[in-house]
Order: structure tokens, then C-alpha cells, then sequence
């Protein structure tokens, strides 16, 4: 990666079942995200944020189903396109962008404008697959689906805006599985993505987990795309998330994470989503996710 972080907000809802997670890069920026990143020897720049207007700003009909059973696909897609290029944009002045959440389905941008004429692998922190498509999401909500559309999978496939290019399910590593659909089960076992629950975890450590992980994701050229959904830590870490889980890794073993993916020095962008300021206790999980992304940039203590 390079010492200039480009930050770029992508403030939506649409995707999450839960107001508020619109509010999620303001919550950052106001956790410190500048000063941590600067004390982590960063040079920042912020790019403030994609356009994504309020879902009570778009037609009322958006609030049915859009597109089969997917809430809100169509301003999904309006706002991964932008996403996109501003993200592709920041790798082509040689920056790395660090984009701030939003719902996941962001990822559908972030990841698509990381691999536009590149090769990427890619690293899903997760307490969930976000492995469904429209017709086999119990809920509707984009966000629970981001991975799949990326991949292409299922009632994806052919969707030129939602299937990232540069990006082979063999290069794809999720982490901390704990809370799969059944559909989401059998498209993971179907397809070539790797994928650690936490009981892998549990079992192997978290260094010898994401060590694999992020080997699987640094088999492709061009570096990698980490996605930090902030319910991939145990609740009582970090309150503030739409689809809290219970079970999940803890403040160090997410921090000795992050630290094992800056050590690779493979990282080509990174994200950070789901933080929801309106279920959040003091703006605590805002302020742990602004000090996970100083140990993925690097940051150091000695
Ligand atoms: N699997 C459930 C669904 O598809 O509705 C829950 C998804 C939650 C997704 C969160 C953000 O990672
Ligand atoms: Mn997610
Ligand atoms: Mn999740
Ligand atoms: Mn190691």
C-alpha cells in the first residue's frame, strides 16, 4: 500500500434492515479516524462522500421489493457505480482508499472499482456469508448479499455491474463465519471462495486463521481488498451494528488481525462497514473501527 489514504464516505441504508447505518462515516470521521491515521504516519485525504440520498428522499415505491426479492437494488446500484470510480480514481493517482460504510452491499462498489484493471484477492471479516442473492434471501436486504453479487453467483450471474471482473472466487477468503443461511451454505460449499468460521478460530488461533486467509487472497497479482464488517467482533466489543452476533472475535485478536494484514504488505484497499451510530454506545464501536484501520495501514507501537 501507499502512505496517502484517500477516504471516501458511501453513507447508505438501503441495504440493511436497520436505520441509521447512513449515519456510519460521519460516526467515523467524529471517532477520530483523521488522528488515528495520521498518528499512524499516514498522509489523509478525505473525498468526503458518494451521493446517496435518504430512502424517504426516493420514490415511495422503492420501499417494495425493486428487483425480485432485493430492497433497494436499483439505489444500490446508482451508488456502487459512483463508488466505483472514486475508488478506481484513488488507485490511479497511486492512493489507497479507504472507504467508510454504509450497509455492506457498499462493498458491491468498493470491491468492483479495487479490481477494474487489476487482478485482486479478497478478505471478508464477517460474522455472516453475505452470500445471498434475490431469490434466496430470507430478508430482502442487500446487504446479506454483497459477496455473491461480486462473484456473480446464482440470480447475479450476467449482472455486469455487480460482478466484479478482476476478482476469481479461488482469491476470496471469508473470516469468523457464525451466522449462515442454509441457501448460503450450499452456495459456499458450491463454490471455490474459502471460507473460516469461528470455530476455525477457536480451534487454530486467529493468527494461523487469517495467516491462510490471507494467503488464499494474495495468490492473485495485483494486492488485495479487505471488507471489515464491524459485527465480525463479539457485540460486547462493538454494540453499534444492525445484525450484532453473538460469539465473535475480540477487541485483540481483531486488532492482531489487522496487524497481520498490514505485515503483508498486500493491501490495495480497504472498508469498513455496518458501524450504525443510532444503536452504538458512545460512539464506541465508531471509535474501535477507526483503530482497526490504523493497524491495517500500519500503524505500529514500537
Ligand atoms: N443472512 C441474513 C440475510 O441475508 O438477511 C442476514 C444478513 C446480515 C448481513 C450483515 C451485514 O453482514
Ligand atoms: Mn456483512
Ligand atoms: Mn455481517
Ligand atoms: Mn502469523
Amino acid at each position: 500500500m501507499t502512505d496517502t489514504v484517500r477516504i471516501i464516505g458511501a453513507p447508505t441504508d438501503y441495504g440493511a434492515n436497520r436505520r441509521g447505518v447512513d449515519m456510519g462515516p460521519s460516526a467515523i470521521r467524529y471517532g477520530g479516524l483523521a488522528d488515528e491515521l495520521g498518528g499512524a504516519g499516514l498522509t489523509v485525504v478525505d473525498d468526503g462522500d458518494v451521493t446517496a440520498p435518504p430512502a424517504e428522499a426516493r420514490d415511495p415505491e422503492a420501499e417494495a421489493p425493486s428487483e425480485g426479492n432485493a430492497k433497494f437494488l436499483r439505489e444500490t446500484r446508482e451508488v456502487v457505480t459512483s463508488l466505483a470510480d472514486r475508488v478506481a480514481a484513488a488507485l490511479d493517482e497511486g492512493e489507497t482508499p479507504l472507504v467508510l460504510g454504509g450497509d455492506h452491499s457498499v462493498a458491491i462498489g468498493s470491491v468492483t472499482g479495487s479490481a477494474r484493471d487489476a487482478e485482486i484477492g479478497l478478505v471478508w471479516f464477517d460474522a455472516h456469508g453475505d452470500f445471498n442473492t434475490p431469490g434466496t434471501s430470507p430478508s430482502g436486504n442487500v446487504h446479506g448479499m454483497p459477496l455473491a453479487a461480486l462473484l456473480g453467483i446464482g440470480d447475479f450471474a450476467d449482472t455486469p455491474w455487480a460482478n466484479a471482473a478482476g476478482l476469481s472466487e479461488e482469491h476470496v477468503a471469508i473470516v469468523g463465519l457464525r451466522s449462515v443461511d442454509d441457501a448460503e451454505r450450499e452456495a459456499i460449499h458450491d463454490s471455490d471462495v474459502t471460507a473460516y468460521t469461528m470455530s476455525d478460530i477457536d480451534e487454530r488461533g486467529i493468527d494461523a486463521v487469517v495467516d491462510d486467509a490471507l494467503d488464499v487472497a494474495r495468490a492473485a497479482p495485483d494486492g488485495v481488498h479487505v471488507s471489515l464488517d464491524l459485527d465480525w467482533l463479539d457485540p460486547r466489543e462493538a454494540p453499534g451494528v444492525g445484525t450484532p452476533v453473538r460469539g465473535g472475535v475480540t477487541y485483540r485478536e481483531a486488532h492482531f488481525a489487522l496487524e497481520q494484514v498490514a505485515e503483508t504488505d498486500a493491501l490495495r484497499s480497504l472498508e469498513l462497514v455496518e458501524v450504525n451510530p443510532v444503536l452504538d454506545e458512545h460512539n464506541e464501536t465508531a471509535a474501535l473501527a477507526t483503530e482497526l484501520a490504523a493497524s491495517g495501514l500500519g500503524k505500529r507501537i514500537l
